[in-house]
């Protein structure tokens, strides 16, 4: 294998990079002086790259001819033209299923956070408002009873479910098909789970099919006691839109871990009480990451070694 030219793009981190490093030729774009040049020169070599933190397009797969894999950082590849990929017979991979349970408990965290009015509460007592003003008012819903509309129900969608489902929530989805082996409500139909639920959660992946799916009229329909929960990608969301229905007390709050044009999360967002903003940390724990490293890796050494892809895209399953 150690003949074998693998591609960064953009620097990744060290369990990655040492890894490729001693198994593989290693090449780092954003080392070189003229990426242009050196992609020109030596991009007919390169059999395997690492991606998710750049476009990887019809345009860069045109400069690397003889890639085989391309292994994605990350469950989300809405970054990889995966159509493109496969015309070019290239594999996808992603690190699917080592962060299940990390994402879906962030995500459980954020709807407690949001419809409970925790972080708010934590800024009370920080404020000195406990002494001042007296009790922090009370929450709208209990969790027991609501109900939960997951947009999204797969790996993560299901963690959750099962995390609502032991809060004693009643559960509703929606997705592009009624999975049959699952016992929850399935709606076909995005607005009406909204106008049907409590607290609206994204859990879907990004790309093309999602792009604004919770817009104006989501909103409008999950009404001013309604949450709304997005751990999905910031793109499945009209951000605009979000911040007009909270202005206009349209919905009740949002408690956000993915934006629009992250790092960047509006002003408007940021001075609104009702909104709990966290920096894309769905999978951030050292255990978690470094399982998805490692998985990053495995991709490549067992694609080159075996011949095999441990966690292709599903678009890949029967290629
Ligand atoms: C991180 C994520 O953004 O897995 C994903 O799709 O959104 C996150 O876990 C990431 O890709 C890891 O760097």
């Amino acid at each position: 294998m150690k003949d074998t030219d693998i591609l960064l793009v953009k620097p990744v981190p060290p369990l990655i990079v040492e890894a490729l490093d001693a198994a593989f030729t290693l090449h780092r774009l954003y080392d070189e002086d003229d990426p242009e040049g050196w992609l020109e020169a030596n991009g007919g070599r390169v059999r395997g790259m690492v991606c998710g933190n750049f476009p990887l397009d019809a345009d860069l797969l045109d400069r690397l001819p003889a890639l085989e894999i391309a292994s994605n950082l990350g469950v989300g590849y809405d970054s990889v033209d995966v159509a493109a990929a496969k015309a070019r017979g290239v594999m996808v991979t992603h690190t699917r299923s080592v962060l299940d349970d990390e994402v879906a408990d962030t995500a459980w965290a954020l709807v407690l956070m949001t419809v409970r009015g925790l972080a708010r509460a934590d800024r009370y007592v920080r404020a000195g408002r406990w002494q001042s003003e007296g009790a922090f008012p009370l929450a709208r819903h209990s969790l027991k009873g609501s109900r939960l509309g997951i947009i999204g129900l797969g790996r993560i969608g299901r963690n959750i479910a099962a995390r609502a489902e032991a809060s004693g929530m009643e559960i509703l989805y929606h997705g592009r098909h009624e999975q049959a082996d699952q016992p929850y409500l399935y709606y076909g139909d995005l607005r009406e789970m909204a106008r049907d639920c409590d607290v609206l959660l994204n859990c879907a992946p990004g790309g093309p099919a999602t792009e604004k799916m919770i817009d104006a009229a989501v909103l409008e329909a999950l009404g001013p006691e309604g949450y709304v929960i997005n751990i999905g990608r910031g793109s499945s969301m009209d951000e605009a839109a979000l911040i007009a229905a909270l202005e206009a007390g349209t919905i009740a709050g949002a408690g956000l871990d993915v934006f629009e044009d992250e790092p960047e999360v509006p002003q408007a967002l940021r001075d609104m009480e009702n909104t709990v903003l966290l920096p894309h940390i769905g999978s951030a724990t050292i255990p978690t990451r470094t399982a998805m490293f490692q998985l990053v890796v495995d991709n490549l050494t067992g694609w080159f070694g075996r011949g095999e892809a441990l966690t292709p895209v599903p678009e890949m399953e029967g290629a």
